[in-house]
This record gives structure tokens, sequence and C-alpha cells, in this order.
């Protein structure tokens, strides 16, 4: 009986010991050659968009880490499946580390720009997973083991598990958390000239308890990427290549890019896996190059209609180049906030587009632009049947009260944000319960592109109440009430919430 839980050890302590291995050498191959890493971004990639969405809805931004630990337990439960049959056949167990060592090396091969030496972390991490199988089964005596054979036995795979994973993270987590950090903590950034500079009016914020503040800290705001692990780009790595169907290709280093005119920019992001009322949306101080400047250098041939900006992952966007020369202030940013990207959002260069959502305009870590056309390009969602084109809709939120609340009766602020970046915000009106829409009073904001705080105040009388917001944009739309989810292009609706007031 007993040989079935050490043949499930012995599985669990090979696997640990190959994943181990494989950890520690990706610190030396790159964490994209890692086989959990680079079998994951599989999974990720071939995902159907309807699975992603439910996990972000699920999991919110923590889609990737329930991706790892469902992995993981998904291995764990087939290494001690393969243990338990190498128990009777040797055999087995070394064909079930044969076939996983295959798979890993076929996707860490397969993984955009990938090292020829990409299936080294695999292969060598079954070889010792191999070794410590073949030498825990020799010291497997059966049925009729001593009970000094068993504890040994227990203790040998128990030990061996606990360190391989041990290793395993610590080789996980160096791997990530070297040279980039130091790299970005030793920039200064250069100075932006007091004109590129937009500066934030004083009353922007209302400063509510609840109420998201007008411009985001770099550690609240939300993170939505394919990489399962976040990609290590280091300015002396880093060069931008623009090329396709332009008059003149350029490349670009991280010194050339930091000599060229800098502007300053408010600028809200917003996901399109936003729900209504959700918090994929955030609003920073951008610091950057304009790509128009860029492109007039590259000169963009006639019909290349789409710029495919292209990330070290191999993650795309594509943006209509007519967007990005029509005046506003699209950027390849390099701060956010005052300080050089944080390198879960692009480390060191990405773009940023006011007026358009994320997934067609926002690539982190930014290699490329190839100038390209709508009709012989899909981008990296476009693929997975998200619109092409994904202008931000006019949206608008209530934070405070909280849904679900019971605020005191008496006067109370109602308070919230609305956005529509590019078009603005007009007017913003509230509804307590089938009342009349009252108008809201809009706080100042430095442009068109970020969101806009609003504010009403109301005697809220004692028991229930559904309180229900909608906006109205600079070009006269309002916020419409059809209820519509975030694919193929942005969820739509009123946002309402219900309280009790007491
Ligand atoms: N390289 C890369 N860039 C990317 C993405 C990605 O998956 N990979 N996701 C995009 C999407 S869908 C959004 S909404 C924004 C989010 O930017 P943030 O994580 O800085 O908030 O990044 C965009 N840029
Ligand atoms: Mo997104």
């Amino acid at each position: 009986m007993h040989t079935r839980k050490f043949g499930a050890l012995a599985g669990l302590a090979a696997a640990g010991t190959a994943l181990g291995v494989a950890e520690v050498v990706a610190i030396f191959t790159g964490a994209p050659t890692s086989p959990l890493v680079s079998v994951g971004g599989v999974v990720v990639d071939s995902v159907p968009a309807k699975v992603k969405d439910l996990a972000v809805e699920v999991f919110y931004t923590y889609d990737k880490l329930a991706l790892s630990i469902g992995t993981l337990v998904i291995l764990a439960a087939f290494a001690a499946g393969i243990g338990v049959l190498a128990i009777r056949r040797r055999l087995w167990g070394y064909a079930g580390i044969a076939l996983f060592g295959g798979i890993g090396i076929a996707a860490a091969l397969s993984r955009h720009n990938a090292p020829w030496y990409a299936f080294l972390p695999t292969l060598l991490g079954a070889a010792a997973g191999a070794g410590v199988l073949h030498w825990l089964l020799t010291h497997e005596a059966g049925d009729n083991a001593t009970a000094e054979e068993r504890r040994w036995f227990l203790r040998a795979s128990g030990y061996t598990l606990l360190g391989a994973a041990l290793v395993g993270f610590a080789g996980r987590w160096w791997s990530t958390r070297r040279n980039v950090e130091e790299d970005r903590a030793s920039i200064e950034l250069p100075t932006v000239a007091p004109n590129s500079v937009a500066p934030l009016p004083p009353q922007a914020d209302a400063a509510l308890p609840d109420l998201a503040p007008f411009v985001t800290p770099n550690k609240d705001f939300y993170q939505i990427d394919t990489a399962l692990v976040v990609p290590q780009l280091t300015t002396r790595d880093w060069k931008l290549r623009i090329h396709g169907r332009v008059g003149k290709e350029l490349t670009i280093s991280w010194d050339e890019l930091l000599k060229r005119p800098m502007i300053e920019r408010y600028v809200t992001l917003a996901c399109v896996s936003n729900e209504v009322g959700g918090g994929l949306i955030g609003n920073a101080k951008w610091q950057g190059v304009r790509i128009a400047d860029l492109l007039a250098e590259a000169r963009p041939q006639p019909g290349a209609d789409q710029v495919v900006s292209r990330s070290i992952d191999g993650f795309t966007a594509g943006t209509p180049t007519a967007v990005l020369q029509d005046g506003r202030d699209a950027m390849l940013a390099i701060a956010m906030n005052g300080e050089p990207l944080p390198v879960e959002h692009g480390f060191p260069v990405r773009m940023v587009v006011p007026g358009l959502y994320g997934y067609v305009s926002a690539t982190k870590w930014l290699v490329e632009l190839e100038l390209t056309s709508f009709a012989d390009f899909d981008a990296y969602w476009i693929k997975r049947g998200w619109a092409a084109k994904g202008p931000i809709k006019t949206e608008s939120r209530i934070d405070t009260p909280r849904d679900g609340s019971n605020p005191r009766a008496g006067e109370i602020m109602i308070a919230g944000v609305a956005w529509a970046q590019h078009r603005g915000i007009s007017k913003v009106e509230v509804r307590v319960d089938d009342g009349a829409w009252q108008v809201a009073s809009l706080l100042p904001v430095p442009s068109i592109d970020t969101w806009r705080q609003w504010t009403l105040k109301w005697q809220a009388t004692p028991g229930r109440h559904r309180i229900t917001v909608r906006a109205t944009d600079n070009g006269g739309e309002t916020q419409t009430d059809a209820v519509a989810p975030p694919d193929p292009d942005g969820a739509t609706g009123w946002h309402s919430i219900d309280i009790e007031v007491k």
C-alpha cells in the first residue's frame, strides 16, 4: 500500500527538482526560457478571448497569478501520477519526464525572439528530475521495506522536494529582479521645457475618502498585460526600430531618445476589459517624446494607415496612423508621475495615446513601430476577435458612497469620475431612485485627455436608494444606457449603486 504513496512522493520530488533546476538555469538564459514561463505564455496566447475575459472578471488583475498557481497544482497531480506509474515500471517515469520535457522545450523555442539555447533550462531540469527519480526508486524497497528504509525514503524525497521548491522560488525571484531595478534607479530624467508642461489645476481633486484621486499613484495603477513574467529590458539593450512602409527607417537608442524634446501630460489610460463601474482605469502624469515628430522623420508612405507597436515579448497593438498625427499628445513615455516607468508599466519605454483603449495603443516594453495597413495586419487582440479600432467610450462611475454601504441620513456628498478621453466631459448627471436627473459639479481638468471628478450634495433620507450616474462629452454625446459587455470594443451602460441610508 505505502509503495503508491512513495511513488507519488518520488514523482513530486523529481518534478520539483526538474522545475527548480530549470528556474536556476533560466537565471542565465533569461526568464522567457523557463519552462513554467514559456508554457504559461503559450497558454495565455492561445486561450480564447472569452476565457481571458472571464479570468480578468474573476481574478481581476491577478489573473496570471491564478494561472501560475493552477498550473502548479495540475503539474503536481501529473507528477504524482507519473511517480506511481514509475514504481511499477521505471521506464514509465522516464517517459513521463521526457513527455513534459518535450512540451517545455517546444514551448520555450516557440516564444517570440527565443534564443537558440532556449531549450537548456528544460533539458537540464528534466535530466536532474530523472536523476532524482532514479535515485529515489533505487532505494525504494517495496512492500517488505523495514521501518528504517521507509523513514529514509520519506525523508529523502521530502527534503529533495523542499530544497527544489526553495531553489526554484529563489531562482525565479532572482532572475526577475536582476539588472533592471538598478538600471532604473540610476536614471536621471531629462527636464521638460516649461512650455511643454501641462500644469495641474489646483482644484482638480476633491480629495474625498473613497473617491479615486485625480492622479493615480503608480503603486495603485491597474496593470493588464499578457506577460506572465514582467519583461526585463535595460536601457542599454533598448532600442526602437521604426520601419515598414516608411520613406526612411529609423533606429533610436535610449540616449538618443533622451536628447529629444520632451512633453509632460496628464493622460487617463483605460482598459477595454473594464466593466461599467470597474477599476481598470487610471490617470497619470506621463513624460515622453511626441510620436508625431518621429513619424514626420520616418515619413509614412501613402496607405500606411496603421502603426503596429511591438513589445520585446511579441505583444502588438495597432493604432491608426492618422490618430498619431492629428495633433494629440501621443507619446513614447519614459516616466510616470515623475519617476522612470515602473517595470510592470513598461520600462523603459511605452506608448501612451490619449483617447484610445490600451489594447490598441498603450504598448509597454516597446521596441518597434511598424508602418503597415489595417488590411495587411491584425494585432494581438484583433486576432482574438476584438475590434480593430478602440476609441474610448464616454463613461462615468460613482465612487462614494460605496455600493452596498449604509451612510447616515442628512447631507452627504455623492462623487465619482467621468471620462471621454480626447473629447472631454461637459456634463455629469445623477439620479436618485426615479427622481429627476440633477447636474453635478465638475472639477477642473488640465486637458480633455483625462478623467474628471464630479460631486453632488444630497440630502440623504432613510431607507434604500439606488443612485445612477451618466456623463455627456464635449461632442454632446450622452453616455448610453444600452448595456454592452467589454467584448468587442468596450462596455457600456449606466453605473448604479444601491445603498441603505440609516
Ligand atoms: N507589451 C504589452 N503592452 C501592453 C499590453 C500587453 O499585454 N503587453 N496590454 C495593453 C492593455 S490591454 C492595456 S489596458 C494597457 C495597460 O497598461 P498598464 O498595465 O500600465 O495599466 O497596456 C497595454 N500594453
Ligand atoms: Mo486592456
